[in-house]
């Protein structure tokens, strides 16, 4: 344990148990082998750096992607100690290094606040490393180690003499783990943005050595001075904000740090981020309830004590304050509880009430502060309040069961037969002729076809009423099974009746094509989250080539594809001779025959999973693609025809 004086010396740190365990069931420390495990290991080494920073002893740190895909990250922090462990008889790096949960991260006096998603601890990635270096300056020398697999090749060595401190590691993912070894600097690049949002003051830099351009390897720096209040500003970006500057609010109370940063915009969506010691909480938990019942309170206290809402005919609730409000709430907390599906659930109740306090002082202070600014807060709740009643009407006769079929399911709808959800699949289709083509080319036995009437409503810039009172979205809704239920004033989707277990998008593979179903994508991103967040949703790749000599025939998904195709069929590249090529630029050029076998056949198709990687990045997407710029969004959804967010 650390000395009086706060001293930290090597035994601090405690041996658990060994590094077989990680390799053999990696997903139990890391999640997955696939490319988010992959980079989950960078982000349990940063998280040491970061929280060397916590304890303030770092003002820096570099991530580095070399040239073969290993991974350096760089701290100026004071440097893993390197003195001998006393029950160990080994350097504290080495142990540090190699013994799975040491690095005093569970020792409480040592880390004023330790990782909490992650923080499996260094010594996991070591164990999934092909090769790892550790290189420690400290007390003016250098110290340095390597390891293969979790396992040291020789003692710490003294390499050299040092004027600074900091922490080094560079890491191999092993192959032989992981199904992937590619990084993606995009994600690197988005997680690191957030960090330096979430952690002012702290400069992270993120460089890539694999594709120099003039000879320079692509670099950038991220640093925040204003911290959250410039995270909200960033993430509202393709936003009208209807107050200037974010509300900011910090405070602490027995050691819980509370940080908030909300800004109204003139959106109808909340929009939320929490985070428990930097790491995003999707699931929200105790401080994003106290966030929420002290907006709640606050502006209620201040809108009845200045007669605001005396002429109103109905009730205000919860989410009426939260409408078009963006809001991050980032609590720092000693001993983190997490629960949950994912353990994606702050857990701790105490941190309710400290949220709520911290809240409540500031926003009364911002209230009376800024009365002019009150009211057009206010005045927007009452909007919001009005146009929540109209659709609840509107939502209430989509959801009433529709007497005419019946059934209650759309009569555009051709259901398929079977009623087991887990084997049924819907096609979403643009247009009323390519939903023919759909119809003729499925097995009924399992797959249904509803066709969409040309572009649906762009749901990022229409009020929710109107949202429930389009003809395509509310036969979306019923098709589909789910419905809104409103608990506690809080409106959630209820897939309970999900009818089918597969939702498929099939559009053109053109601009408009891209463009409806970037719409039709919005629409479930914003109103149907859940379906997208357990794997519900997919979208149907047709071919983009039909190549074909005689009788023989290939269909191409690329470019590549088309080549090879073509050298098949002995021609040449300049597509000359014999060989014919059609270019399908929609879904009607292809008769039901080609459609089944190209796009809907389970057998051939190749189908594309919605997911949602990174929460914040996808917002943006969508807030850019249709929100209130307007010109650059042709070019943007071309560049973006495909998304980040959709996985093979
Ligand atoms: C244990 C104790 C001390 C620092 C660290 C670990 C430390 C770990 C990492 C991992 C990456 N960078 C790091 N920087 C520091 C405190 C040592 C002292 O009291 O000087």
């Amino acid at each position: 344990m650390s000395d009086k004086k706060g001293n930290y010396s090597a035994s601090n740190i405690t041996a658990l148990e060994g590094l077989e365990a990680v390799r053999k069931r990696p997903g139990m420390y890391i999640g997955s082998t696939d490319s988010k495990g992959l980079h989950h290991l960078v982000w349990e080494v940063i998280d040491n750096s970061i929280d060397e920073h916590l304890a303030g002893h770092c003002s820096q740190i570099d991530v580095i992607i070399n040239e073969d895909n290993s991974i350096t990250v760089k701290d100026n922090g004071r440097g893993i100690p390197t003195g001998m462990h006393e029950k160990l008889k080994k350097s504290a790096l080495e142990v540090v290094m190699t013994v799975l949960h040491a690095g005093g991260k569970f020792d409480k006096d040592t880390y004023k606040v330790s990782g909490g998603l992650h923080g499996v601890g260094v010594s996991c990635v070591n164990a999934l490393s092909s090769y790892l270096k550790a290189e420690v300056h400290r007390e003016g020398k250098v110290f340095m180690q390597e390891y293969s697999i979790g396992k040291p090749k020789e003692d710490v060595k003294e390499i050299g003499k040092t004027n600074i401190t900091g922490t080094y590691i560079s890491f191999k993912p092993d192959g032989e783990i992981f199904e992937t070894l590619e990084y993606r600097y995009d994600i690197l690049a988005n997680r690191i943005r957030e960090m330096s949002y979430l952690n002012s003051g702290l400069t992270l830099t993120l460089t890539d050595m694999r594709h120099l351009e003039e000879g320079k390897p692509k670099q950038e720096t991220f640093y925040s001075e204003g911290g959250l209040k410039e995270f909200v500003k960033y993430l509202d970006q393709a936003r009208t904000p209807i107050i200037e500057e974010p509300i900011y609010v910090k405070g602490k109370e027995d050691n819980v740090e509370v940080e908030v940063a909300m800004q109204y915009n003139s959106s109808f969506k909340e929009n939320i981020y929490s985070f428990v010691n930097n790491i995003n909480t999707r699931e929200g938990g105790t401080h994003v309830s106290g966030f929420r019942r002290a907006v709640n309170r606050e502006f209620t206290k201040y809108g009845q004590d200045n007669g605001f809402f005396n002429k109103l005919k109905f009730t205000i609730s919860g989410e009426d304050f939260r409408e078009g409000l963006t809001s991050i709430v980032s609590v720092k907390v000693p001993e983190p509880q997490f629960k949950g599906q994912t353990k994606g659930e702050l857990g701790n109740s105490e941190v309710s009430g400290i949220v709520s306090r911290a809240m409540g002082t500031a926003l009364k202070n911002f209230l009376e502060e800024n009365p002019k600014l009150a009211r057009v807060i206010i005045n927007k709740v009452i909007l919001a309040a009005t146009a929540r009643h109209a659709a609840r009407k509107a939502r209430e006769l989509v959801q009433r069961k529709n007497v005419l079929t019946g059934s209650g399911l759309p009569g555009k709808l051709s259901d398929c037969s079977s009623k087991n959800p887990g084997e049924s699949e819907i096609f979403l289709v643009e247009g009323d002729s390519a939903g023919g083509t759909a119809k003729q080319g499925r097995d009924r036995k399992f797959q249904a076809i509803l066709p969409l009437r040309g572009k649906i409503l762009n749901v990022e810039k229409a009020m929710e009423h109107k949202i429930y009172e389009n003809e395509e979205i509310k036969n979306m809704f019923t098709a589909l099974g789910v419905s809104i239920v409103e608990n506690d004033g809080e409106r959630d989707l209820n897939i309970e009746k999900l009818r089918y277990h597969k939702i498929v998008i099939m559009c053109d593979a053109d601009v408009d094509g891209s463009h409806i179903q970037t719409l039709i994508l919005t629409f479930f991103f914003r109103y149907m989250k859940p379906l997208v967040e357990q794997g519900y949703v997919y979208i149907a790749t047709p071919p983009l080539y039909m190549v074909k000599k005689g009788k023989q025939f290939r269909y191409c998904w690329d470019e590549a594809e088309r080549q090879e195709a073509i050298e098949a069929y002995g021609g040449s590249k300049d597509e000359s001779g014999s060989i014919k090529i059609q270019r399908y630029k929609g879904l009607g050029e292809m008769n039901a025959e080609q459609l089944w076998v190209t796009t809907m056949n389970p057998d051939e198709r190749i189908l594309r999973q919605v997911t949602i990687e990174d929460a914040v990045s996808a917002d943006i997407t969508f807030s850019k693609l249709m929100g209130d710029e307007v010109p650059p969004r042709r070019q943007f959804i071309e560049e973006n025809a495909k998304y980040a967010n959709i996985d093979a």
